[in-house]
């Protein structure tokens, strides 16, 4: 995940802590006809696919009704819910400002939708990402707190030097996490629900690898921004992973601090393994 400088200043209409209006009415018919487009493709292909959860949250906030949802009206009832509210942004923020507003319930979506020749592919997180793509999860009380404790985490982080470290469970989990159940794993991740390709990918192709969530692990573990995901972690549930979440890390950094930096694709002889990937795509992206 590509983030700002730190040093950068907020652009010319973005209030101080980076958030611009959603400017809702500016939306053109076509910029809300490509979010149905997105959001009818998705929503067909994840039932039996995403966790209840995120299915829960999506039904939840409505987010079909009128193309793009308008932030005011979905923070009314993700309000009610947990606390939660959607705040417009104009892209990537400064970490420390990130998590500032995840530390105060406040999740920074982009306003702009990518263009209708690019449905498959961003560059940069845009409205159909952030909020199709982890907004529902904010519906879900666990979810909700284990976001915030993040937030505060990475402010802590960053005094620690230790972000690099919290960014790769942020990625692990709030973007390309799965969490098993009865019948077998289901996506939760942001980074997979709003992509038709990873949604597939990341259960059915024998390709990368699927591994027990284990938090220590995954903090050591580096990833891909470019392609799909070689190995995805599996939590045993949203309470596990709040859970895992809410202790002290500083023994944790202490010893992350001289531990080895583990490969996107390796398989440790710890690891609970639950598909070892035969890493077929990334070998044959590789080979390209
Ligand atoms: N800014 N708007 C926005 N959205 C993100 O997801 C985001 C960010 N800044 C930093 C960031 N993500 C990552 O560095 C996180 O891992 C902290
Ligand atoms: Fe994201």
């Amino acid at each position: 995940m590509k983030t700002a400088p730190p040093e950068a200043r907020p652009p010319a209409g973005a209030k101080a802590d980076w958030t611009i209006d959603q400017g809702w009415r500016a939306y053109s018919a076509a910029e809300h006809q490509v979010w149905t487009t997105l959001y009818e493709r998705q929503r067909d292909l994840l039932r039996g696919r995403a966790c209840d959860a995120f299915l829960r949250g999506l039904d939840a906030l409505d987010l079909h009704r009128q193309g793009i949802p308008d932030f005011a009206r979905v923070n009314e009832e993700l309000d009610r819910l947990t606390g939660w509210s959607v705040v417009a942004v104009p892209g990537l923020v400064p970490d420390a400002v990130f998590f500032d507003h995840l530390a105060h319930r406040r999740f920074p979506a982009g306003r702009f939708i990518r263009g209708a020749g690019s449905l498959d592919y961003l560059e940069a997180p845009d409205v159909f990402h952030d909020v199709f793509g982890h907004v529902p999860m904010l519906t879900d009380p666990v979810f909700a707190d284990y976001m915030q404790a993040y937030g505060e985490g990475g402010l802590r982080a960053s005094h620690l030097s230790q972000l690099h470290h919290l960014a790769r469970l942020y990625w692990y989990t709030v973007e390309f996490g799965l969490i098993s159940t009865p019948e077998g794993p289901r996506i939760y991740g942001a980074g997979i629900v709003s992509s038709r390709a990873e949604s597939l990918f990341a259960l059915d192709d024998p390709s990368p690898n699927r591994i027990v969530f284990d938090l220590e692990r995954v903090m050591r573990t580096l990833y891909r921004i470019d392609d799909f995901q070689q190995t995805y972690f599996v939590v045993s549930s949203l309470d596990a992973l709040r859970a895992a979440t809410l202790k002290d890390f500083g023994p944790l950094y202490r010893r992350l601090a001289n531990a080895a930096d583990i490969g996107p694709a390796e398989v440790l002889a710890t690891d609970a393994v639950i598909t070892r990937g035969s890493q077929a795509y990334a070998l044959a992206q590789a080979a390209q």
